[in-house]
């Protein structure tokens, strides 16, 4: 039987709506799915360039008024890849519709936000998913079966660092992703919300946060704006404007076993790119991961003889390891890409089959909760309690 048409709506079209529409349409090619996505509508604000995205990725109509497209009868799943501060508003309006909604991380601008819409997902028995699409990197699924089948034991110690070096040109313009108001934070809530998705997936619940956080350049030139001007000292106030959100963020935490762990996120660590790092350490052994080599985990086995032990190169392509059977032979790496397919490839089995899939909306308020601590406890200078699942 011919599996069943899921009409999309895709709600931005710029990194993240090419990173999605690249998964709707090879998600059904590279597994067997219950459910056949469709790229109905691509929704974006400029015609013209969103008639060129629509052209090259397959979507069959554009629109520029989200709100008329998120409640049309045919629409059955909304997938939000927008700037954060309107997640709320989109997935609220999806869930009222009664749509299935993916929506890209972080959640919201604040808990308050994530708890409304955790609230209207919950309310409309709707199925939801939070893109934190690293959870489905082959060695991060990997790492999870080790220390899910005991082969770390008690668990010690989580350490995470997500780094990226984008924006030290002072004359990067003042973007949405520097704005409060558009973002909500900086990296704290872009790479910490990937992060401690992360520590929660692998270790645990975070009980409680003590954070600091730094800008480094407190002002930027306006979009369009002449960077140039700005670099000299010259150009007027108004063609330049205050960055309202950190450029760095450091986390100690303590977790609700009994772990403790370090966090950093920061789009100031000249030279790395995109270095999402964790390591997890255990009584029994180690595990660590570098998304810059994402098909590869190193792994510590504390239980062999001291004289046998070391870090070793687990090199995740395995028809065994997760998700590579529907990819290619042992050693034909894959990429970024690859997880936004595993994404909606796991998306359309828990809606076709009713089933939650991890992390949902809901299960996203218990991210907020910890970055929210965080903020507080970088305003205060105080550790700040989080209280553990949502
Ligand atoms: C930041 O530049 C960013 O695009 C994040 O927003 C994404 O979540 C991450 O996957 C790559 O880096």
């Amino acid at each position: 039987m011919p599996a069943k048409h899921l009409n999309v709506a895709l709600l931005g079209t710029k990194f993240m709506g090419k990173a999605h529409s690249h998964a709707w349409s090879s998600a059904a090619k590279f597994f067997d799915l219950p459910g056949d996505p469709v790229l109905k509508v691509a929704v974006g604000r400029d015609k013209p360039s969103l008639d060129e995205f629509a052209t090259r990725w397959g979507w069959e109509e554009t629109a520029t008024d989200w709100q008329h497209i998120v409640t049309r009868p045919d629409i059955d799943i909304v997938d939000i890849a927008t700037p954060t501060a309107l997640h709320c508003e989109m997935a609220i309006a999806a869930a009222e519709a009664g749509k299935q909604i993916f929506c890209e991380k972080p959640l919201a601008l604040d808990l308050a936000q994530a708890e409304r819409m955790a609230a209207a997902v919950n309310a409309a028995g709707v199925t939801s998913y939070l893109n934190h699409n690293y959870r489905r990197v082959p060695a991060v699924a990997f790492a999870k079966h080790l220390i899910d089948t005991g082969r770390l034991g008690r668990i010690f110690h989580w350490r995470g660092a997500y780094l990226q070096s984008w924006i030290i040109d002072p004359t990067f313009p003042l973007t949405w992703h520097l704005q409060a108001e558009h973002a909500g934070a900086g990296p704290l809530w872009d790479l910490g919300s990937h992060s401690v998705d992360l520590a929660r997936y692998l270790v645990g619940e975070i009980a409680s946060v003590q954070a600091v956080t730094k800008t480094f350049i407190e002002e930027r030139p306006l979009p369009g704006a002449d960077a140039g001007t700005f670099k000299s000292g010259g150009g007027n106030a108004a063609a330049r404007g205050k960055v309202t959100v950190e450029d760095a963020a450091i986390m100690a935490v303590t977790f609700a076993n009994g772990a403790i762990g370090s966090f950093e996120s920061t789009r100031f660590a000249t030279g790395r790119k995109n270095a999402n790092l964790f390591e997890v350490y255990g009584e029994k052994g180690a595990v660590a991961f570098d998304l810059e080599r994402l098909n590869e985990l190193e792994f510590l086995d504390a239980t062999l003889p001291s004289s046998e032990q070391g870090f070793r190169t687990v090199l995740v392509t395995e028809a065994e390891h997760p998700y590579l059977s529907a990819w290619w032979p042992p050693g034909h790496v894959i990429g970024y890409e690859h997880t936004f397919t595993h994404a909606v490839a796991d998306f359309v089995k828990a809606v076709c089959g009713g089933s939650p899939i991890h992390p949902s909306i809901p299960d996203g308020v218990a991210t907020m909760r910890v970055l929210d601590a965080a903020k507080q406890s970088a305003a205060t200078g105080t550790r700040v309690a989080c209280c553990g699942p949502a």
